[in-house]
């Protein structure tokens, strides 16, 4: 008991800090307030990250390294369907129920206690969809009585989250022009703060804030530089200044798509998003930096205006989307108390920047190897690139000089989320070391149609692994400690209070490991791949660990010469719920 006490205090502490009163329980389900709250709160998991923030940190300390080598099973459900493929979701835990979203834009409720299903919803998705890297949902968000998902077709639809009913259902891009959307949503101020996904096909990349009760548009920023957001139906704003990174026409079908969501940061009202690569991939056709894409971007929540950009790959050349999950935290870097976020890029490199006004501060190499550039220079910002590391550009109509890149285009790390441990001081990063052959090949634009002008060919670089989970400590960017595993790593990680580190495996597993030293302290066999992002929580006075199983995602469908390490996996799509035993 002394334990969770103690944690009580610690949320206590850490609720007033955010808001400044506590929410009064509402009986509709959680406020705006609940969800700022819910890293504090150890009886739900309420967002997409636990917390704004989107450390994936729990306080709970019940289950810890000396007493998680005899965690159990408590059920497993079903998501049915003859249909399966990759299952990236995060669970949510709200008042008894577990809500999951599945491939193929479904959406689960099940009971918290038996695993009993409660309701599950199935969108009507419209032949020609263009999700690049499989059929994939990360997560629901709830608020009221509503809960919240995003899906193939590019809509956002909010359904009754005791019966499943659909509240509202909106359009937020054109699916036929290549837009899908898969992120999970993020609610802010009575806000649904969304992405979208397409930039394979020459979209656009966007944000939005809807309405939460209504899903009206409140604002849009384009993250492309030329575009114009609006704010309450009215024009606000050029993002950033026309033609300034782009030639021609090129911005009109730059890419940029903001595929992963946002992390949130009350204390600055900052939305970080991340924006992904520049479209064609073929940058011979493109001079310039082409801003904002493969960027971090700060954008004011209350009027989505671009408060600051720090651009990780200016120019890019290899589909380095820099849109991987930007985490706020708090810690003392040479002397000073300072307000930071860190940010684990495709482009194998590890970020450090002041949140409040985008200074870069560290950046660290935190996979084997990186081809395209010899570090990042701490005073410009810009990566110090190597020349011969960019593929050629074609020649008429014959292809152009073939390089080998490492990381490949799937990235140091893809969607899967980092987790940041308060009480280590570390960052988790599930990053993969791997490499490509890439070429650049004409291409023009096509409505609809895959918008590349590069061919690839994915080859492993190590003879003992590509996937390896890794221990970096944001201030000296030392790699404190790594596990290293055969098949590429495809899910999201979890630290806790209890020293433990949870991520899967593509080879089925869930594992926990020693938060400070990586030691493998328990796995347990799920019968498919495990691309979900785990999370834990407190419910009848025992702390439970929840995980989604189903092999799918990017890497079957892109794998290429290390398709071997995955080859024999079958596909599956089932929620795992584990407990100590009493
Ligand atoms: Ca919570
Ligand atoms: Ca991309």
């Amino acid at each position: 008991m002394k334990r969770r006490f103690s944690h009580f205090l610690a949320g206590l502490a850490a609720a007033t800090a955010l808001v400044a009163a506590p929410a009064l329980a509402d009986h509709h389900g959680p406020t705006s307030s609940d969800l700022m709250n819910d890293a504090a709160s150890a009886g739900d998991v309420l967002s997409y990250g636990m917390g704004p923030w989107q450390q994936r940190f729990s306080g709970l300390d019940a289950l810890n390294s000396d007493n998680v080598s005899k965690l159990v099973p408590v059920f497993a459900a079903s998501l049915g369907g003859e249909k399966q493929r990759g299952q990236e979701a995060q669970p949510l835990v709200y008042d008894g129920t577990i809500y999951v979203t599945g491939s193929y834009s479904r959406l689960f409720a099940f009971d918290a206690r038996t695993g009993e299903k409660k309701w599950e919803y199935t969108a009507r998705l419209p032949d020609g969809i263009m999700p690049c890297c499989d059929v994939v949902n990360r997560g629901a968000a709830i608020h009221g009585e509503k809960i919240i998902f995003a899906t193939l077709d590019a809509r956002l639809i909010a359904l009754n989250r005791e019966t499943g009913k659909v509240i509202w259902n909106k359009k937020t891009a054109d699916y036929q022009e290549g837009y899908s959307a898969t992120a999970a949503p993020l609610i802010v101020k009575d806000m649904v703060i969304t992405g979208n996904s397409g930039g394979e096909f020459g979209v656009v990349g966007a944000v939005q804030a809807r309405n939460v009760d209504t899903g009206e548009l409140v604002w849009e920023r384009p993250v492309i530089e030329g575009h114009m957001g609006t704010l309450n139906g009215a024009p606000n704003g050029m993002t950033g200044k026309l033609n300034a990174t782009w030639e021609g026409d090129l911005w009109k079908t730059g890419g940029g798509a903001t595929w992963l969501g946002g992390t949130y940061d009350p204390g600055t009202n900052l939305l970080y998003f991340g924006t992904g690569n520049p479209a064609p991939w073929n940058s011979h056709l493109r001079p310039g930096d082409n801003l904002y894409t493969s960027s971090t971007l700060a954008i004011d929540a209350d009027t989505g205006v671009i408060k600051w950009h720090y651009q990780t790959t200016p120019h890019d050349g290899w589909d380095f989307d820099g849109v991987n999950e930007f985490i706020p935290f708090d810690a003392t870097m040479n002397g000073k108390p300072m307000k930071l976020g860190a940010k684990a890029d495709r482009n194998g490199y590890f970020y450090v920047l002041d949140r409040t006004n985008g200074k870069l501060l560290g950046a660290h190499k935190f996979v084997m190897q990186t081809t395209w550039a010899d570090g990042i220079n701490l005073k410009t910002g810009r990566p110090n690139y190597i020349g011969e590391g960019r593929p050629g550009a074609p020649n008429g109509a014959e292809k152009g000089k073939v390089v080998f890149s490492s990381p490949s285009f799937l990235g140091g790390k893809n969607w899967m989320p980092m987790a940041y441990s308060q009480d280590t001081g570390l960052f988790y990063i599930p990053s993969n070391d791997w490499g490509m052959d890439i070429w650049n090949e004409p291409i023009a634009y096509k409505k609809g149609a895959a918008y590349l002008g590069a061919g690839f060919t994915i080859k492993p670089i190590a003879d003992d692994h590509i996937g390896a989970l890794r221990a970096m400590d944001p201030k000296t960017g030392k790699i404190v400690w790594e596990y290293k595993n055969a098949a590429p790593l495809w899910g999201g990680v979890l630290t806790t209070k209890g020293n433990l580190v949870f991520t899967g495996t593509p080879e089925g597993y869930l594992k926990a490991f020693d938060a400070k030293t990586g030691t493998e302290l328990w796995k347990f066999q799920t019968g498919s791949g495990v691309v979900g992002s785990p999370v834990t929580w407190e419910q009848d006075g025992e702390q439970y660990v929840a995980v989604m199983s189903g092999w799918g995602g990017a890497v079957p469908l892109w794998g290429g010469e290390v398709a071997k390490t995955f080859k024999d996996i079958s596909q599956g799509g089932m929620l795992w719920v584990f407990k100590l035993p009493k």
